[in-house]
């Protein structure tokens, strides 16, 4: 067989890229043609995405990626998968006619207070929807807009996600997709299809969603004139595959589990999320406590997950300090001077109020510290040591919240994202859990996104199959508690 070309788009919240994977000879080869920072902008109090930014920056990179194709080759295929919750809405022309708010805008404050004020309402949208109350679901945002600028309900009349929008440019075609869809707190938990419960309480205008297609639909062809490319670019046959649309969905994707349903996987980036695949939902009081999310394979099965406030911590303490390590050299020096302080007898309670979006993350930590009458961290390498410390001892409480809900027992941590390269961080997570933590140093989410391609291509036979392959190639860290 020829060797198949596909690009993944890939959007985080910080960055995005673009990445050109080639499927040769039962192999997955990466070549990175195009990266660019992301930041939300903020105006009057709110907080927002550039979405022609962004897309100016997808174009780019798919560009870049026609470009590199060998000489006579064409792209099989395009996928997007993005960061969850955030959505674009349109009139049915595609014409945005709001403007898309970054997820950590402190505009649903409101809502989730009152949510998480009124158990019974609460309890009935977890049994609905399988998504416990969180400041950034899509839900509380949309609840927030149609109550503040009525007016949108006249002009609105899609919802698309991040990944569903940039699908639109891609094809033409207009569609929710099941993977992101799930992560949103609307999603009808024990089906396919929206919550009438949740779309009610949420007063969210059901005409605004459809019902998502599953991972792998093909949403058409590539418009050559969304590339703004002449014929005979190698884009003639070039399809858009929804792939999950959910950056994290792919990144789990991207993890060679065993079969036998024992591992447990962490994406940490920005966020730490912790979870595993099952064919149920776990639900009922104890899992609303535990804040687990029933988010949604892109295959329909679940997949549990807990959301710990992840190396944003870190990310934004950094901000407070003159010196910061700017290169691979200067992070590993300041890993080391943290790996030399003793551990921390008492981590952080990750409350997600108090560090979602503080103005200064080190005040907001001295803040909690000196509440509970701790020792304040006198160096950076202090709040490095404390913030691994802390998300290793979050990460094993959420490994031990899913044990006893699930009457499963975890033999190994499976680790992708940023966070795998620290290993203090890494360390921490094995110590705490008790687990060897198995760190494997891969761009998940566009390995996931690739999978998630070649399988609706039919070049590989399903995810088992990819994972296999995967496995025999990667290479692994592995961390045994100490
Ligand atoms: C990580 C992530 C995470 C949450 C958050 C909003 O990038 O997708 O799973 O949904 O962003």
């Amino acid at each position: 067989a020829k060797p198949l070309h596909c690009a993944a788009i890939d959007l985080g919240a910080t960055s995005g890229r673009v990445i050109l994977g080639t499927w040769a000879k039962g192999r997955l080869s990466l070549q990175e043609v195009h990266r660019f920072p992301n930041a939300l902008r903020s105006a009057g109090g709110h907080d927002y995405w550039d979405i022609p930014g962004l897309w100016q920056e997808v174009q780019a990179g798919l560009r870049a990626a026609v470009a590199a194709l060998p000489k006579g080759a064409t792209l099989a295929s395009v996928g997007v998968d993005t960061w969850g919750v955030d959505y674009v809405l349109t009139n049915d022309a595609g014409r945005i006619v709001f403007p898309t708010h970054a997820y950590r805008d402190a505009r649903t404050q409101v809502g989730l207070t009152h949510l998480t004020n009124t158990r019974a309402a609460l309890q009935r949208i977890y049994a609905a929807t399988g998504i416990p109350a969180v400041f950034y679901n899509s839900s509380l945002q949309l609840a927030e807009t149609v109550e503040k600028c009525p007016a949108i309900t006249d002009l609105a009349t899609r919802c698309l996600f991040l990944p569903d929008y940039f699908n639109f440019l891609l094809s033409g075609q207009m569609a929710n997709g099941l993977s992101i869809a799930s992560t949103t707190q609307l999603l009808d938990v024990h089906g396919d299809d929206w919550s009438r419960v949740a779309l009610d309480y949420f007063r969210v205008p059901p005409v605004w969603l459809t019902k998502p297609v599953p991972t792998g639909a093909r949403l058409g062809r590539l418009r050559p004139e969304a590339l703004s490319l002449p014929n005979g670019a190698g884009l003639e046959q070039t399809q858009v595959i929804a792939v999950p649309g959910h950056d994290t969905t792919c990144a789990y994707d991207a993890m060679p589990a065993a079969a036998d349903g024992a591992d447990i996987f962490l994406s940490s980036g920005t966020w730490s999320l912790v979870g595993f695949e099952s064919d149920q939902p776990l639900l009922g009081p104890a899992a609303l406590t535990a804040r687990v999310a029933n988010d949604r394979t892109g295959r329909g099965e679940y997949r549990p997950l807990v959301n710990v406030l992840g190396l944003w911590l870190l990310e934004q303490t950094l901000k407070d300090f003159a010196t910061r390590p700017k290169n691979d050299r200067e992070w590993s020096a300041l890993i080391s001077a943290a790996n030399r302080l003793p551990l921390t007898a008492s981590p952080l309670d990750m409350i997600f109020a108090e560090f979602a979006n503080p103005p200064s993350m080190k005040a907001a930590i001295d803040a909690q510290l000196k509440r509970r009458k701790l020792p304040l961290p006198k160096t950076l390498a202090g709040y490095v040591r404390l913030i691994c410390d802390s998300l290793g001892a979050g990460h094993a409480m959420a490994i031990r919240d899913f044990e006893q809900l699930s009457g499963r027992t975890f033999k190994r941590i499976l680790m992708v994202g940023g966070g795998a390269k620290n290993r203090l961080l890494c360390q921490a997570t094995a110590n705490a859990a008790g687990l060897p933590v198995h760190a494997f140093a891969i761009e998940g989410s566009v390995v996931g996104n690739l999978a998630n391609q070649l399988i609706a291509l039919k070049a590989v036979k399903n995810l088992a199959a990819f994972r296999a392959s995967l496995a025999a190639d990667l290479k692994q860290t592995i961390y045994q508690p100490r």
